[in-house]
């Protein structure tokens, strides 16, 4: 059988952990309109009959902000081009080639491993694909070029017939029933940063992390305890909402969807603290 590792690179926003979801077939990364989401390495399990691909999601590089979380992220983006065996550059036909393609582009183009373009993003108009032409122009610099849609899962099949077909012979990384690398806590703590972002739109911008303190499991239900740190006290106003009503939106959308992933009712106690070390333990 086939099997190795398969990283996804590109800028922020294009859609990675999107497609690490599809190609999984079950939702391990979140993700949002917001750039860099991703903070984290995140392997995603893919078991085909010919073999198997552990997708490694990666943070999306991103150069408008200086700032301590982004110079971070991408030395983790360094760190998961080691020891891999196939690359999958995704790109979004809506935005120009600018600095953060080159720059990751850059970053690949050295190592002597099989690149696959994605050119994601196909179920968008063709208007608003107006870069698509140079995209695919660019492809003849990889072995493949697949334009797809992560999010409506079109086209992804072909992908992961050729994603196999280009890993070398191997045994299974992960046990058949084993999907990720993630944590309990972990996927939690993610899922309600996922729904604090969707929730808050533009208004909080990143300075914001959740951590999971308790996660118990009882008998009928589970008792999870978390917190969303925020650097200042106007963010955490903010986060709260007036008479509490935005916390208790997130709070809302967070236990929905972790009762239908744990299949079992979820009690969630959210809370708000200003914390403004958070991005040291990130
Ligand atoms: N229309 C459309 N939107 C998509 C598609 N794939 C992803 N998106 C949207 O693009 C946004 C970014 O998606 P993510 O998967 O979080 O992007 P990412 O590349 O992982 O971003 P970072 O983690 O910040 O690097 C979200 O709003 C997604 O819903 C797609 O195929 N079509
Ligand atoms: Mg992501």
């Amino acid at each position: 059988m086939k099997s190795g590792f398969v990283v996804l690179v590109g800028r922020s926003n294009v859609g990675k952990s999107t497609l690490l979801n599809t190609l999984v077939g079950t939702k391990i990364a979140a993700t949002s309109f917001r750039a860099q989401m991703t903070r984290n390495i995140i392997h995603g399990v893919l078991n085909h009959e010919d073999g198997q691909a552990v997708f490694i999601d990666t943070p999306g590089i991103f150069k408008d902000r200086r700032s301590p979380l982004t110079a971070k992220l991408t030395n983790r983006v360094k760190d998961a081009l080691q020891d891999i065996d196939l690359i999958i550059y995704v790109v979004d036909p809506t935005r120009e080639i600018g600095d953060e393609e080159r720059a990751m582009y850059g970053m690949i183009r050295h190592l002597d491993i099989p690149k696959i373009l994605v050119i994601n993003k196909s179920d968008l108009p063709e208007e608003e694909r107006k870069h698509q032409a140079s995209y695919v122009a660019w492809g003849q610099d990889f072995e493949a070029v697949y334009p797809l849609s992560a999010l409506k899962g079109s086209h992804v099949d072909p992908l992961k017939q050729k994603v196999i077909s280009l890993l070398p012979e191997g045994g299974l990384m992960y046990e058949n029933n084993q999907l990720t690398n993630l944590t309990n806590d972990f996927w939690i703590a993610e899922l309600i940063r996922e729904k604090t972002y969707s929730v808050l739109d533009k208004e909080v911008p990143y300075s914001l992390t959740v951590e999971v303190d308790n996660i118990k499991e009882k008998k009928d239900m589970f008792v999870i305890e978390a917190r969303i740190l925020t650097n200042q006290e106007r963010y955490k106003k903010i986060i709260i909402g007036k008479g509490g009503q935005k916390i208790k939106e997130i709070g809302q959308m967070a236990r929905r969807e972790l009762e239908q992933s744990l299949n079992k009712k979820v009690f969630l106690k959210l809370e708000v603290d200003v914390d403004e070390h958070w991005v040291e333990r990130v």
